[in-house]
C-alpha cells in the first residue's frame, strides 16, 4: 500500500515545498541557522505533528519527533537526516530520508497502527557544515560528541557558532544535554539520494550501504604580501594566490595517482581582491576522503608537507587547521542484513554500496548500531540543481522502508 503512487507523490511534493526554503532568491542554499532553515523546521514540524508525533526542536535547532510506540513499548528506532544543504544544492540531499520517514511514520498514522518500539525522527539542523566548515553539528549534539570548543569557529561575517546556536533559539551551554541515551535504542536508518551513478548504471532503485568513506576537512591560509600590481617586479612578490594555485594543482595531482583517493578545493577567498592589486592572502578548504583512513591520513601529511615545501621557496607563511575528520564507518551488519532482507521482500536484489559521501550516520554510529539505504540518482548527479531522484523510486523506497519497520515489529515482538 505504502508503494502507492499518492504516497510517493506528497514525499516529492513535500520535497519541492522545502526546496522553496531558500536564503538565495536564485538557487537552492540553506545554511545552518539561516531563517530558511527555520521555516523547513517549522514546515517539517507541522507535518511531524499531523502524523502524530510530539515534536520538539533540540538546542542545535535539530527538530525531533517521536511516534509513541504500543502500550509497553520500551525500545526507540531513530530515523532521519538533515534538512541543510550546500550552495546552489540539489532538493534531495537530506530531505528526501527525512521525508520518507515521516511518510513511513504518517502511514502507520493513518492505519492506526503502533509498533513494539517507538519512533524518533530526526531532521538534523547541520550536516552539511556549510557555515561554518564543520559538519555533523547536529547529529553529534543527539550522539554526544558535540565539541564545545568549536563554538568560537566563526562564519563568513564572522559571527561565532555560539552566537548562531542563540540566534537560532538555543542555549550553547545545554549541547550536551541534547544528547539521546543510548539504553533503549535498536538503532538508526537513514535513506538518502545515492549521490552517484552505481544504480542507474545496474538499472537498480535502491542499494544497501554497508560502508562510509571517512573525510578531513582543512582550511589552509596562505600569507604573502598585498602590493601594487603595476610596480612591484616579479621576482620581489610574495604573491598568495600563485601559492596557493601551486598547491591546488599538487592536490589533483595526489588525487589522481593515490587509488581511491578524492581531494578537492571548494572554496578560494582572495584578499584584499582587487584586479590592480597583488594578492596578499588566500584562504582555502581542502576536503580530502578515502576508504581507508591510514591513505587519507597520509594523503592529508603529504599535502601539508607540499605546502610548507612551496611557501618557503616563495618566503610566505601558512597556517593549516585541521577543522573537522571522520574515519571510516562500518554499518551494522545485523541491521543492515534485516535492511537488505526488506529489499529483496520488495522483489530487489541487494546491491552493496560503500559510499564517498558522508552522512549523519557516521555521527550516529557513535550512539548506536547504523544501516542505510541509498535510491538511484539521476546520471549521478548531487551538490548541484540538476540533483533527481524519479517519483517510482521514491515509491519503492517506501515500500521498503514500511516492510523494514514490519519485520522489526516481528522481531521485536519475538515471532
Ligand atoms: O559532503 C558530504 O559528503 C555530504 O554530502 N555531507
Ligand atoms: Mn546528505
Ligand atoms: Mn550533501
Amino acid at each position: 500500500m505504502l508503494a502507492d503512487h499518492e504516497a510517493a507523490l506528497s514525499v516529492m511534493q513535500r520535497i519541492e515545498e522545502l526546496a522553496r526554503c531558500s536564503e538565495e532568491a536564485d538557487r537552492l542554499t540553506r545554511r545552518y541557522g539561516s531563517l530558511a532553515m527555520r521555516r523547513v523546521n517549522a514546515l517539517v514540524a507541522t507535518w511531524m505533528r499531523g502524523a502524530g508525533m510530539s515534536v520538539w526542536q533540540d538546542h542545535i535547532g535539530n527538530l525531533r519527533g517521536r511516534y509513541a510506540g504500543s502500550v509497553g513499548a520500551t525500545r526507540t528506532l531513530l530515523l532521519g537526516s538533515h534538512l541543510d544543504t550546500v550552495r546552489d544544492a540539489g532538493k534531495y540531499d537530506g530531505p528526501l530520508g527525512v521525508l520518507l520517514a515521516l511518510q513511513a511514520i504518517e502511514h502507520m498514522q493513518c492505519a492506526s497502527q503502533r509498533l513494539p518500539f517507538a519512533v524518533e525522527l530526526l531532521a538534523f539542523a547541520d550536516e552539511e557544515g556549510l557555515r561554518f566548515g564543520s559538519t555533523y553539528l547536529g547529529s553529534k549534539v543527539v550522539a554526544g560528541t558535540f565539541d564545545s570548543q568549536i563554538l568560537t569557529l566563526t562564519d563568513a561575517d564572522g559571527m561565532t557558532l555560539h552566537d548562531a546556536v542563540v540566534a537560532f533559539g538555543g542555549d550553547p551551554s545545554a549541547l550536551a544535554a541534547d544528547r539521546r541515551a543510548a539504553d533503549d535504542l535498536l538503532g538508526y536508518c537513514e535513506l538518502h539520494v545515492e549521490q552517484g551513478p552505481v544504480l542507474e548504471a545496474e538499472g537498480l532503485p535502491v542499494g544497501v550501504v554497508v560502508a562510509i568513506a571517512g573525510q578531513s576537512r582543512i582550511a589552509v591560509h596562505f600569507k604573502g604580501t598585498a602590493g601594487h600590481a603595476g610596480t612591484v617586479p616579479m621576482t620581489l612578490r610574495q604573491d598568495a594566490v600563485c601559492a596557493a594555485a601551486e598547491f591546488v594543482l599538487a592536490v589533483e595531482q595526489l588525487g589522481r595517482q593515490t587509488e581511491g583517493l578524492v581531494a578537492t578545493v571548494g572554496q578560494m577567498v582572495v584578499d584584499p581582491g582587487a584586479s590592480n592589486v597583488i594578492p596578499g592572502h588566500v584562504h582555502l578548504s581542502l576536503d580530502v576522503r578515502h576508504q581507508q583512513d591510514d591513505v587519507r591520513e597520509d594523503a592529508c601529511r603529504q599535502l601539508q608537507q607540499i605546502a610548507a615545501e612551496l611557501c618557503t621557496e616563495r618566503g610566505i607563511a601558512f597556517e593549516w587547521q585541521l577543522l573537522q575528520m571522520s574515519s571510516s564507518v562500518a554499518c551494522d551488519q545485523q541491521l543492515t542484513e534485516e535492511l537488505a532482507q526488506a529489499v529483496v521482500a520488495q522483489g530487489y536484489p541487494v546491491r552493496k554500496l560503500v559510499s564517498g559521501a558522508g552522512h549523519d550516520a557516521v555521527a550516529l554510529a557513535d550512539l548506536t548500531r547504523i544501516a542505510m539505504l541509498f535510491v538511484r540518482c539521476k546520471a549521478g548527479i548531487s551538490h548541484h540543481p540538476a540533483e533527481s531522484v524519479t517519483t517510482e523510486d521514491v515509491g519503492v523506497a517506501l515500500a521498503i522502508l514500511h516492510t523494514f519497520l514490519q519485520q522489526l515489529a516481528l522481531t521485536q515482538a519475538g515471532l
